[in-house]
């Protein structure tokens, strides 16, 4: 049977299941509701009084906490960092008051550490005040953004390398990791707020997501499952490391990461791999016109950020729309039909 499901997956932000390498916060409630712990070092200031949320924005005011030894007010979540993958923190924000303590801007920011082994730990940090941005290395990497306007401050860590920082998009600065070796009892943590005693700040955040997926194992794990090697074009397919972007249909973005995955008539022959939500930056995933087989895989649905999707013209056992509404262990008999399914994603994307 052939299904045309050329759509907008408008509905997926609802249905999407967190992965275990994502941890996004909302701010309708405090980080310490949602698994993060608040840490008050060298004071006593209890969370609310340091932080606050409203309108779905999170408030730090730590300005009356003091400076030197007591000062650092903060939250952190725990060993969820594998090193040996990349990994994303993407946080919306800005510095309204810095406290005016501009060679530390430490008052407000964010980072990650991680250990690469049982002795090493790696991590950077990013000090953000309301003109200057520097690192936890001391280098200053910019001192021309506003941060009192709200910003989307991106690092993209690579353990091997070392990290990227991205304003709006745009690559500020490329460093070296800072080491942590001293610093025990921990495997790796994410770490944001105020996490200096000799500054404080004024800040507000509307995002915090941070991300590891393996990309490349989704693309790989792809190829193998539907006779990458009979394709019709495979160019630079399995390529080092790296290389990733400049495979035959893989599209990237400004931070090179995945967001399309388009080989339509490429003669794809097999069935599509749970791997495929590696691929968690993922924004179109084009497919019509292979020999894709057996069921679309559940786990497309926890990639967030996809929007469209053709799958048409395969010959697979179910559609997309049936996995919003259905069980794996549900019978095949219970399946909606085609034109439910239709009606139902109209109802969804509000489309009369
Ligand atoms: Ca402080």
């Amino acid at each position: 049977m052939l299904y045309y499901l050329t759509f907008l997956l408008v509905f997926i932000s609802s249905t999407s299941v967190a992965l275990p390498e994502t941890a996004s916060l909302n701010f309708f409630s405090l980080p310490s509701a949602q698994g993060w712990t608040y840490m008050a070092s060298g004071n006593s200031v209890p969370e609310t009084n340091a932080f606050l949320v409203n309108n779905d924005t999170l408030y730090q005011d730590t300005l009356e906490v003091g400076y030197a030894a007591s000062g650092s007010n903060c939250y952190m979540l725990y060993d969820v960092i594998n090193y040996s993958l990349p990994f994303t923190i993407s946080i919306v924000a800005k510095v309204t008051q810095d406290g005016e303590v501009n060679d530390n801007p430490f008052g407000f920011g964010f980072g990650a550490v991680f250990s690469i082994s049982e002795s090493i730990k790696k991590g950077i940090s990013i000090g953000i005040g309301k003109s200057i941005i520097m690192d936890s290395n001391r280098n200053t990497l910019s001192t021309s953004i506003d941060n009192t306007k709200f910003h989307n401050y991106q690092l993209e860590f690579n353990p091997q390398i070392g990290y990227y920082l991205y304003v709006d998009e745009e690559l500020i600065f490329t460093g070296h990791f800072y080491d942590y070796s001293s610093y025990v009892g921990f495997n790796s943590y994410l770490i944001f707020g105020d996490f200096t005693g000799s500054s404080n700040a004024k800040a507000e955040i509307k995002k915090y997501f941070f991300t590891q997926t393996d990309e490349r194992k989704g693309l790989i794990d792809l190829y193998n499952n539907t006779d990458g090697s009979n394709w019709t074009n495979n160019l630079n397919w399995l390529g080092e490391p790296g290389t990733e972007c400049s495979w035959f249909g893989v599209i990237c973005d400004s931070y090179n990461h995945i967001e399309g995955l388009h080989l339509f008539s490429n003669n794809l022959t097999g069935a599509l791999p749970s791997s495929i939500n590696n691929l968690s930056y993922l924004k179109s995933l084009i497919l019509h016109n292979n020999n894709l087989t057996g069921k679309i895989p559940r786990e497309i649905l926890n990639i967030g950020t996809l929007e469209s999707i053709t799958l048409n013209d395969n010959n697979l056992s179910n559609n997309i729309i049936s996995l919003m509404y259905q069980n794996d262990d549900q019978k095949e008999s219970d399946k909606i039909g085609i034109e439910d399914a239709i009606h139902a994603l109209k109802v969804v994307s509000g489309v009369k």
